[in-house]
């Protein structure tokens, strides 16, 4: 460890140590979050130990526990449940571990929340469905309860049910595993064959978006469905642009910016600098017809075009290196 110089303690020295503990690692966005964060940890000479996700709550309590024992200065925490973390996250404070929080709920003054908009994206998805549909036609609905992006997503949706009542959920359904996209699929395929009438499918997350997109082939429904998602990917930027495909918007982050933002965060609360308590990355609406009319084909060419893609003016500071992409 070399250390920045210029920058404040214990930055001027190198090699802290910073945990990144997730609820979830599998999947484009988290691999991509993960990434970020270690391209941000390895610009600012941080000691950046990863504990895998694997939807398990009490493992991440324990993993909670092991980065306290290890000495860490600051603990990361991407997604989970905030029932079974508040007292492990107290712990850490205690210890005067500097903790942040991305799309998880500690309620917990000391603790900076990262997330992406999570209303403003709804609501963008959501402008692009009755632009594309009107507002008078049946609708699927992929959700499932307890995750924070999801809920407040889900915020939007109900209010935008609530003020349109032409438009009408006929299914809702949603799983979130390590296999969350083929088992969202099974469950989109028994829904549309239940509800054939269905034309919209609002899925906020990609791996629900591929679940419901493999579904709607599956069933040679294709031409008839309109698939509105969050998230993006190399992968989902392929599947949007392809020949007939029903998944035809999307509202994302880039996320790994957003898993740099996060780092960026822990650093300058280990700093002893200011950190706002809630840190908000900003979502962009990428349709199918943008992506294609701009020859978008992976996530670079996004960060090429869209400057929200590269980098983020949240938790920044003269002495935090930005270049990471
Ligand atoms: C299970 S929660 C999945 C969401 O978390 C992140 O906020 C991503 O945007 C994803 O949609």
């Amino acid at each position: 460890a070399d250390g920045l110089s210029g920058a404040p303690a214990p930055f001027d020295k190198g090699g802290v140590k910073v945990a990144l503990i997730s609820y979830i690692s599998a999947g484009d966005f988290f691999q991509a979050y993960q990434a970020g964060a270690e391209a941000q940890a390895k610009a600012l000479d941080i000691d950046l130990r990863v504990f895998p996700g694997r939807q398990d709550a009490a493992e991440q309590r324990e993993q909670i526990l092991q980065a306290i024992n290890l000495g860490v200065s600051g603990i990361v925490i991407d997604h989970g449940l905030p029932e079974s973390l508040g007292d492990v996250v107290q712990q850490a404070l205690e210890k005067d571990i500097k903790v942040v929080a991305f799309d998880v709920n500690l309620n917990n003054p000391k603790v900076p929340q990262v997330e992406q908009s999570d209303h403003e994206l709804a609501s963008l998805a959501l402008e692009q469905v009755v632009k594309d549909n009107g507002k008078d036609f049946k609708a699927g609905y992929v959700y499932v309860a307890g995750f924070a992006p999801l809920d407040r997503r889900n915020e939007v949706w109900e209010k935008f049910k609530s003020e349109n009542s032409g438009i009408v959920e006929k299914a809702r359904f949603g799983n979130v595993s390590d296999t969350t996209a083929t088992s969202t699929a099974d469950q989109a395929k028994a829904a549309l064959t239940a509800n054939p009438d269905i034309s919209v499918v609002f899925a906020p997350y990609d791996e629900f978006a591929r679940g419901v997109k493999l579904a709607a082939n599956d069933l040679g429904f294709g031409k008839k469905l309109k698939i509105y998602s969050a998230d993006v990917s190399t992968a989902d930027i392929q599947e949007i642009t392809e020949e007939g495909s029903p998944w035809v918007a999307t509202v994302a982050t880039n996320p790994a910016v957003v898993g740099a933002v996060s780092i960026r965060a822990a650093a300058l609360e280990i700093a002893g600098q200011t950190v706002p308590r809630q840190i908000t990355v900003k979502p962009t609406l990428l349709t199918q017809e943008s992506l294609r009319a701009a020859g978008v084909k992976t996530i670079e060419d996004l960060a090429q075009k869209i400057p929200a893609f590269s980098k983020s003016d949240a938790a920044t500071a003269s002495w935090i290196p930005d270049k990471l992409f």
